[in-house]
């Protein structure tokens, strides 16, 4: 590579991230901008005097400093006033109106990042120093860290670059970037942060700027505190003068008319707040004439011209009144905190979990404690901390169980596993229990009518010790099954026997199953509906998938050598293969005086079946589709290599909306992601070899 190479490459990768991180648009593969950056460094290495200021591999952190350094900010940074409520946003703009004169007020209403504001300096367009806001007037330099911000550019693109720039915003962690590092952190004992917030803090307060390269950063800039250029004369357009220099700006952000536009600017981002991928705490309103603000100026303290409009909290605190102890299908014993209800996060929360046996020491939890409770977003509520000042002279510390609280056998902690587990395999009733309903399950075995309050009467009542029991069953078994609820006029309620027979019927009907479906069913810990495709393609029959080594079943697409232990490991216990041979074999005991059979993939499936054709690929199925089950089209999509996703996001690469589709593809359409109807799924599927009508 020649010097006029490197610079070019650099001058590309630079683009590539602008566009990512600025304009939300992929200009190249990831392992095309990879190459790249992999030649740049090769350069680099061999030549370290050419290194670029602005070269991408800056990106992971220079050397450690010892402390920070303070720094006045030429112009100080702003703090706003808050407001909570209709009336106190009349009054704001009432008063603005008044004492402009003005009645038709256009605002620039912005989302309120809930991160840290910090002020970013470029000097002939190279990024020269980073500061907290720190009292307004002094702050911290850490210019190193924030320079390790991938989505913070080390230098300005465009035609016009202002000699001196000074621009404000807010450095925050995204939300699926902070459950990622958490969830990781618990398994690995890394830091686990209590919110987004915290952990952007955490990240940017760090000496050595490779640990802040680490963490999932990004920015947002929402006001420029400084410039040497002529600047737009509104709020909304220097957003977007920002933007045009590769800084990135929030998508939210736009221009609405009156004390209604921003009421109903506040009512629509409120909706829309859950599903957002960071936190906010309310929205920032901003007279969008400069002149305007100019003229408006500031009380003692704060800008006239601009209010922050707060949110509920998705942060509450409330009292743990208990610990329970869940114990899962693998065994798995899940701490869950019973707390005094309380609303939060728009909803009235009344249990979070723990976690594990870690979470439990690091927060040194006691019964009784005043407890942060967390939920934002579509996640299950999480005790962010406790607040240890208020801690009861009464408060019991909570300790894990050294024996299942359901069953009474010894639990286990494996070296170097997260999970606390119940030795008790299917001899406790919990885990027989949840076994059994994920065996019945739809995308299992997809036994209709028995649900889980049935299946709790099953086990209580010891009519099954495992699933193959299931086929042993008569009528009669369920019908005077005793169900917990009582009837209107306070009878013991029992199953009966109408929905009886549709049981043992559907249970029948169950006997021939697709291979993939079986080996789901079984609840091989890691195995999913995605593996247990994979390996009923790969391998003829369940004898074979049983018999395969950990090196052949690592050799599959997307099986690790965790997967493939959990795979081995299931194979290898007694209870296990008992169970499966029971199943298969063709014991007396059962009704009909047969087990089951398992059909491997059809052969149109199997011989046409491109893996890989629609790898990379997110879908989204909504709606009910007129020939097909959801179920079944989600396997033939990842039998092709696609994932099959949940909720909508950027990063879908289409919903397949049938009838009655709903918010999923509202959400589609807000964000311009592809909507296919049946009919082009069938062409798709086709055109990669697979035929849905088939096997129909
Ligand atoms: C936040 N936190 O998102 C401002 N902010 O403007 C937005 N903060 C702000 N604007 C001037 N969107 C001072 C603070």
């Amino acid at each position: 590579m020649t010097y006029e190479e490197y610079l070019k490459g650099v001058a590309d990768a630079n683009r590539y991230a602008i566009a990512y991180y600025v304009h939300d648009e992929l200009l190249v593969p990831d392992a095309e901008y990879d190459r790249l950056y992999h030649s740049l460094e090769a350069f680099e290495t061999e030549h370290p005097d050419k290194k670029a200021a602005d070269s991408p591999t800056l990106k992971v952190g220079g050397t450690a400093l010892t402390a920070f350094q303070e720094v006045t900010h030429r112009v100080p940074l702003l703090s706003l006033g808050d407001i909570f409520n209709e009336e106190e946003l009349d009054a704001f703009t009432a008063r603005i109106v008044e004492s402009t004169g003005q009645s038709a007020l256009e605002f620039c209403a912005e989302v309120k990042l809930d991160g840290l504001a910090v002020s970013i300096i470029y000097e002939k367009g190279f990024l020269t120093r980073a500061a907290t806001r720190g009292d307004s007037r002094v702050g911290e330099d850490i210019t190193e860290n924030v320079k390790t911000i991938r989505a913070v550019p080390l230098r300005l693109m465009g035609e016009n670059i202002p000699d001196y720039l000074d621009v404000r915003g807010e450095v925050f962690m995204p939300r699926d970037g902070f459950e990622a590092w958490n969830a990781r952190a618990r398994l690995t004992g890394g830091k686990v942060f209590a919110n987004p917030r915290n952990a952007a803090a955490g990240s940017l307060r760090q000496l050595d700027p490779r640990v802040t390269a680490s963490r999932p950063l990004t920015f947002n800039a929402y006001y420029i505190g400084e410039c040497s250029s002529p600047l737009p004369d509104t709020q909304y357009a220097r957003l977007q003068y920002v933007k045009g220099l590769g800084i990135p700006v929030n998508p939210e952000a736009r221009v609405v008319h009156g004390f209604e536009g921003l009421k109903d600017f506040y009512a629509e981002i409120g909706r829309k707040r859950a599903s957002l991928n960071y936190d906010i705490d309310g929205v920032v309103l901003k007279v969008n004439s400069i002149p305007l603000q100019e003229s408006l100026g500031f009380t003692s303290r704060v800008p006239r011209w601009a209010i922050a409009y707060k949110f509920p909290p998705e942060e509450e605190i409330t009292e743990l009144l208990g610990v329970d102890f869940q114990v899962g299908r693998t065994g798995a014993i899940t701490p869950v905190a019973r707390l005094k209800s309380v609303y939060v996060g728009g909803a009235t929360v009344s249990n979070a979990t723990l976690h594990n046996a870690d979470e439990i020491e690091r927060l040194d939890i006691h019964i009784g404690d005043f407890v942060i409770v967390r939920r934002a977003g579509d996640v299950i509520p999480q005790i962010a901390g406790v607040v240890r000042e208020r801690r009861p002279a009464t408060a019991v510390k909570v300790t894990f169980p050294t024996h299942c609280p359901v069953c009474g056998s010894e639990v286990e902690r494996l070296e170097g596993e997260a999970v606390t587990r119940c030795t008790g395999g299917l001899v406790c009733p919990a885990q027989l229990k949840r076994s059994l309903s994920h065996f019945v399950s739809r995308d299992a075995m997809d036994i209709e009518n028995l649900g889980d309050a049935i299946v709790e009467a099953l086990v209580d009542n010891k009519k099954v010790s495992s699933v193959a029991d299931l086929y042993t069953l008569s009528v009669d078994d369920f019908a005077y099954l005793p169900l917990d609820s009582l009837t209107a006029t306070g009878k013991q309620r029992v199953v009966g026997t109408a929905v009886a027979r549709k049981i043992v019927a559907n249970i029948d009907a169950s006997r021939t199953i697709p291979l993939n479906r079986f080996i789901y069913a079984l609840g091989i810990p890691m195995v999913g509906q995605a593996t247990a495709l994979t390996l009923a393609k790969h391998f003829a029959s369940l004898d074979e998938v049983r018999r395969a080594s950990r090196q052949e079943l690592q050799r599959l697409p997307d099986v690790g050598a965790v997967v493939a232990e959990a795979i081995a490991g299931f194979f290898e216990e007694r209870h296990n293969l008992d169970v499966i041979e029971r199943l298969t074999l063709k014991p007396e005991d059962f009704i009909l005086g047969q087990g089951l059979t398992l059909v491997p993939l059809s052969q149109t499936q199997a011989a046409t079946l491109n893996a890989e054709a629609l790898a990379g690929r997110t879908y989204v199925l909504t709606g009910t589709l007129p020939h097909f089950e959801r179920s079944q089209v989600k396997e033939w999509l990842q039998s092709l290599g696609a994932k099959v996703a949940g909720s909508v996001s950027k990063k879908t690469y289409a919903v397949v909306a049938g009838d009655a589709a709903g918010s999923k593809l509202t959400k589609a359409e807000e964000l311009g992601v592809p909507v296919m109807d049946e009919e082009e799924l069938i062409a798709l599927l086709k055109d990669n070899g697979l035929d849905p009508f088939a096997d129909a």
